[in-house]
């Protein structure tokens, strides 16, 4: 058996009940295969076992009380995966599927974006099954606060720096921050997606989305061609896909679709922004409510965002949200290229597909690492105590994304298919841990 398929194995035999996790680390063991066979000293220093087990798995149990005075109770978590090249970074997704194998597979494929930015920043992801939604501004308050009661211990700004995912924004990391300073006593950058006043980046709330399109017209430049005058499908309506649609239009693209997970919508017109961030930003309400206020725009509680024809498809919801049925429909319609904004929104299958059939294909660990770039460049401005424009951090932001392209590009071609931008991405993020963990011992 190859020192791949022994790790492989192992990792299945032990944790054989998490799903995502088990995809996350297939797809990144396949396809680092080159690499690992060219040299012994990846299994010498036993790297890929190490780096697919978890430096530590924090697991808390968090009470709170609702506005009728019950007492409830949700799961934490923290996965502080591997801080080779940096302290833990990774965002908190508060959500009622959270569960081990969600933050695994999100940390495991953390450590390989963090990487790919160039940024000194480790792999680490956390959250609760707690459900946001419907909840009052008093029942978030209270949870964040019980929530930071237990992960302060073990966080901090060399140590462990958390920041926003699903149903995490300005709101819930406003009311984290409060708790860890208040339990604390230290006023440092140990949270990124603060607000402006109190530490935040200019530029970070975009950043996920603007550096997902960032990358797309990387990719779309390299084949000779542009997102200007393409239609675009987009999934999902909150912080990625808003950002995204934002900059795509911006770039002369229109957008035609959005989506929760209630339905979707369709607007031959192109999706007017203001409306959906006044719904989602503002009301916090459902997408279905477009439809009611734009007329041009149609409404669907079933099906996809994927049965619309388009040139360029951004997937930003959430894992496997695009199977290979979705991906064979978006062929058919002759889509061009597939840039992941959520983390591992596409299935294996999906994937392949894509491939096969030449459609340009960014992966989530190149494609969204827009957003930790810049959290990290928060990081940075935290240590200076300094904050830097808007203009400064979106150009920062532009050629994070172009290394990050010109990286998963050299690395593709070296090991794989010039275009292979999933071995690309995962060969190139992998090289640097890889390095880092075997310069500094077992
Ligand atoms: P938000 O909470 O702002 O928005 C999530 C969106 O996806 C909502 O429209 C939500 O609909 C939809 N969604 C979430 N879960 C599901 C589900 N199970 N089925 C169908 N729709 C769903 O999160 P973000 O925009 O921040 O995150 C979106 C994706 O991007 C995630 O995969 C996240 O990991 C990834 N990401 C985020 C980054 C960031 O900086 N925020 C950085 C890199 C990646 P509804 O409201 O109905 O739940
Ligand atoms: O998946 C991700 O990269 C994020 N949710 C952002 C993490 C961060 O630390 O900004």
């Amino acid at each position: 058996m190859s020192y791949i398929d022994e790790v492989k194995a192992t990792v299945v035999a032990r944790n054989g009940d998490q799903p995502e996790f088990l995809q996350a680390v297939d797809e990144v063991l396949t396809t680092i295969k080159p690499v690992v066979e060219s040299d012994p000293k990846y299994k010498n220093n036993a790297i890929l076992e190490r780096i697919t087990e978890p430096d530590r798995q924090i697991i808390f149990r968090v009470p709170w009380v609702d506005d009728k005075g019950v007492l409830r109770v949700n799961r934490g978590f923290r996965i502080q995966f591997n801080n080779a090249i940096g302290p833990y970074k990774g965002g908190l997704r508060l959500h009622p599927s959270v569960n081990l194998s969600i933050i695994k597979f999100l940390g495991f494929e953390q450590i390989f974006k963090n990487s790919l930015t160039g940024l000194p920043i480790g792999g680490g992801k956390g959250g609760s099954d707690f459900d946001p939604k419907g909840k009052s501004d008093n029942e978030i308050r209270a949870f964040c606060q019980s929530f930071m009661t237990e992960l302060a211990r073990h966080i901090g700004a060399d140590t462990d720096v958390p920041a926003g995912d699903i149903g995490v924004g300005g709101r819930e990391i406003g009311f984290l921050y409060g708790q860890y300073k208040r339990l604390k006593n230290v006023y440092e950058g140990v949270l990124t997606g603060k607000g402006l006043t109190y530490g935040g980046s200019l530029a970070r709330t975009e950043a996920t989305g603007y550096g997902l399109v960032y990358i797309v017209e990387n990719m779309l430049e390299s084949a000779g061609k542009s997102i200007k005058g393409k239609t675009v499908a987009i999934s999902g309506s909150g912080n990625v896909a808003i950002y995204a649609a934002q900059k795509a239009a911006a770039l002369g693209a229109k957008v035609v679709t959005m989506s929760d997970s209630n339905g979707w919508i369709y607007d031959p017109n192109g999706i007017n922004l203001d409306v959906v961030r006044d719904i989602k930003e503002v009301k916090r309400g459902r997408i279905k409510e477009y439809a009611d206020k734009v007329k041009s725009a149609e409404y669907h509680d079933s099906g996809k965002v994927w049965q619309v024809k388009c040139d360029v498809a951004l997937p930003c919801a959430t894992q496997n949200e695009l199977d290979e049925a979705d991906a064979k429909l978006l062929i058919k319609n002759k889509v061009s290229a597939v840039g992941e904004g959520a983390n591992m929104p596409s299935t294996t299958e999906a994937i392949n597909a894509f491939q096969k059939a030449g459609v340009l294909f960014m992966p989530a660990k190149a494609a969204n690492a827009g957003g930790v770039a810049v959290s990290a460049l928060e990081m940075s401005q935290n240590s200076q105590r300094l904050a830097w424009t808007f203009e400064e951090v979106d150009s920062k932001l532009k050629g994070i994304m172009k290394g990050i392209f010109d990286k998963a590009s050299e690395a593709a071609a070296k090991y794989s298919k010039p275009t292979d931008y999933v071995a690309g991405a995962n060969i190139a993020g992998f090289l640097k841990v890889a390095e880092a963990m075997i310069a500094q011992g077992v």
